[in-house]
């Protein structure tokens, strides 16, 4: 059998059983980007300029809303305006953790309401199995779908071995799964996504522990479908247009070379 990872992410979005996986891979084709942009910005004008801006040139687009220091809902509204005029998905990194019960409440209400805006969002897997059960009665109805922190890209982190394999083995029983946040392909059991934080064409690493790899090590070598860039993108004294432009070059060249191999 062919690996997911030598396949078109047209190919595999035609023979996907999901909508919103569908919809991915298409958007990532029509805009030749497999590129996600890490929002991480404190204001709403901050955010929805950022939005407007790099928009073109991402599939993904991920917030963390809870350092939003004035969300409101029409920042959810208008952020979904931007995801229609530019097309991509948003994904809210909000790493759920907690039970069940729990989880779903945050994820369906609260002032956030994330289940009612966010196409993606994600979770980790330390309270066992009932923590995908949870945020798949709110998510599955709405047709959203959910990463599992399979591994983590700082310095030190405990996301290894067992764990990391637990991760795989619940993702490939949990029909609301899409994917993983990770380093790497995981899998050919079925086609699950890998999405990796911490890249970057320069830089090592922060002062608090991220470490950063290039689009070339993670696509093409590794065989991650997404690279997801914050800071490379928008940090200081950077020209977001000129940075999401050039990270999204560097993401689809090194998937070309995958593909070639
Ligand atoms: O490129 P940066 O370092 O400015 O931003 C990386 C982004 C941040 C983190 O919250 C997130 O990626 N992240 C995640 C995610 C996406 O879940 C997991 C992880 O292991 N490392 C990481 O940096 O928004």
């Amino acid at each position: 059998m062919v690996s997911y990872s030598q396949m078109t992410y047209a190919q595999r979005g035609e023979q996907h059983s999901h909508p919103l996986v569908k919809q991915l891979f298409a958007t990532m084709e029509r805009k030749k980007s497999n590129l996600s942009l890490a929002a991480d910005v404190s204001t709403k004008a901050e955010l929805l300029g950022l939005a407007d801006k790099v928009g073109p040139y991402v599939c993904v687009f991920k917030t963390h809303v809870d350092v939003i220091s004035d969300f409101d809902s029409d920042l959810v509204d208008q952020l979904a305006a931007l995801a229609a005029k530019h097309d991509f998905l948003i994904f809210e990194d909000r790493k759920f953790a907690d039970i069940g019960n729990t989880v779903k409440l945050q994820y369906g209400g609260g002032m956030y309401r994330i289940a009612d805006w966010a196409h993606i969002t994600n979770c980790h897997v330390i309270p066992g199995e009932g923590i995908i059960q949870g945020l798949a009665e709110v998510g599955m109805p709405k047709g959203r779908g959910l990463l599992l922190l399979a591994e983590m890209s700082s310095k030190g982190m405990l996301a290894t071995g067992a764990y990391t394999e637990k991760n795989v083995d619940m993702a490939i029983a949990n029909e609301f799964v899409i994917g993983f946040i990770g380093s790497r392909r995981f899998t050919e059991e079925r086609d699950l996504i890998t999405m990796t934080p911490g890249v970057g064409l320069h830089a090592s690493g922060d002062a608090l522990g991220q470490q950063y790899r290039t689009p070339e090590m993670i696509v093409t070598e590794n065989g991650s479908d997404i690279i997801i860039v914050g800071r490379g993108i928008y940090g200081a004294g950077k020209d977001p247009i000129a940075e999401a432009q050039r990270y999204r070059e560097a993401g689809w060249n090194a998937y070309l070379k995958r593909l070639a191999q």
